[in-house]
């Protein structure tokens, strides 16, 4: 049954129309996995009669707050991805995400709210999961993540734009923390002094990668920096990683970040927002079989001191996540979507319980990350 109700929406109809889709508009449904941006997948039939689908996405402009230097980064990124697969003998379609221009001819149009619209090509014959389910799935998804870095290695990192700037910039994050810590909007400081204390507490270590990154130490790289597990699509029938998708925070950054957002929400053996933390731990067969995947792709492109630095990245993303979370709590949910009151609150409890668990078996992360890179090297 099409969604008539969204069909019938005029606002959607208007902006609908201002994009070069093929065809005839037959159905709409939105898509409710990101935490961030509104989208839909819209249908449209052909005149043979098979019916193409699209992405089309309004781009939350309180986060993105330079969408037109995202879509810059979108399309060079995915030009110089689609250059490598024909390079290699590949052929792109489905293996990349594709833009699809406005009438106009630019990658976006904005409507008469100033809503930010942007329309991909919708990757057909995949699909992504939530969870790995089994250690193989979670390396296949180590090795897309893996190829997307190693592809990537070459780009000419200058011409990417910062379309966050400092989005992973562990110690701004720290700060702007305290900011609402102090601040204290909706005076529930009181009620949260535990994780407080317990940001408070954890903190070493936890800026390494902004200073590596600082010193030199670490390069800088092209990275996806939003690397959660549903963001790679898997072939229908083989499961072999496809495309990697959700491209909005590809900027210049530590290949330890995408790393470690990837570990933080695959190897966990729980939702980011499961309240019983009893469920919440890092499962280390995961760790090993994504750390495989991961290195297996990306052993040649990468310096030794990020291999051997890998583990920092899920334990600093984490805790970046938490403190995120927390201080979104405080400063009353204006950042991230909720769905209860509290969500928050039980992200950033969630996330805490999985640094301890983190930091309980560092030296077996750090112990299996070695073990992937000299069976690679
Ligand atoms: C946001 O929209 P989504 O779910 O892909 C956020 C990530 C967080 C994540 C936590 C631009 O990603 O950084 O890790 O939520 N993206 C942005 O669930 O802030
Ligand atoms: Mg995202």
């Amino acid at each position: 049954m099409p969604n008539t109700e969204l069909l019938r929406d005029p606002a959607l109809r208007a902006v609908v129309e201002r994009f070069a889709f093929p065809g005839a508009w037959t159905d709409a449904a939105p898509i409710k996995t990101g935490h961030i941006n509104r989208t839909y997948r819209l249908s449209f039939e052909q005149a043979d009669g098979g019916v193409r689908d699209y992405v089309l996405q309004r781009v939350n402009t309180y986060v993105f707050r330079r969408p037109v230097e995202l879509m810059e980064n979108v399309l060079m990124v995915t030009e110089h991805l689609r250059d490598a697969y024909l390079r290699a003998g590949e052929d792109p379609a489905n293996r990349v995400l594709r833009v699809v221009p406005a009438l106009d001819g630019t990658p976006s149009f904005v409507d008469a709210e100033g809503g930010f619209w942007r329309a991909y090509e919708f990757i057909t014959g995949a699909y992504c999961v939530d969870h790995a389910g089994s250690p193989e799935v979670f390396r296949e998804i180590g090795a897309g993540f893996g190829a997307f870095q190693r592809m990537l290695v070459d780009f000419p990192i200058g011409k990417l734009h910062d379309t966050i700037p400092f989005f992973h910039d562990t110690r701004r994050r720290l700060e702007a923390f305290e900011a609402s810590v102090a601040k204290d909007a909706l005076g529930r400081a009181a009620s949260v002094a535990e994780e407080i204390d317990f940001v408070r507490a954890h903190i070493a270590g936890k800026c390494a990668i902004v200073d590596m990154l600082a010193s030199g130490a670490l390069p800088l790289r092209v990275t996806h920096n939003d690397t959660k597990i549903n963001n790679v699509m898997l072939e229908e029938g083989t499961g072999r990683a496809l495309c990697v998708i959700d491209l909005d925070t590809v900027m210049p950054g530590s290949v330890l970040y995408d790393f470690g957002e990837a570990i933080r929400t695959g190897a966990s053996t729980a939702d980011e927002d499961e309240p019983d933390l009893s469920k919440v731990r890092m499962d280390l067969e995961l760790y090993a079989a994504y750390t495989d995947g991961f290195v297996s792709e990306t052993i040649a492109g990468l310096t030794p001191a990020e291999l051997e630095n890998l583990p920092l990245g899920p334990l600093v993303m984490t805790f970046e996540n938490g403190v995120r979370f927390l201080t979104d709590h405080l400063d009353g949910d204006v950042y991230f979507h909720i769905d209860h009151p509290g969500h928050n609150l039980d992200r950033a409890r969630n996330q805490f319980r999985l640094v301890r668990d983190m930091e309980a078996k560092w030296v077996e992360m750090d112990r299996l990350t070695r073990a992937a890179i000299a069976k690679y090297r």
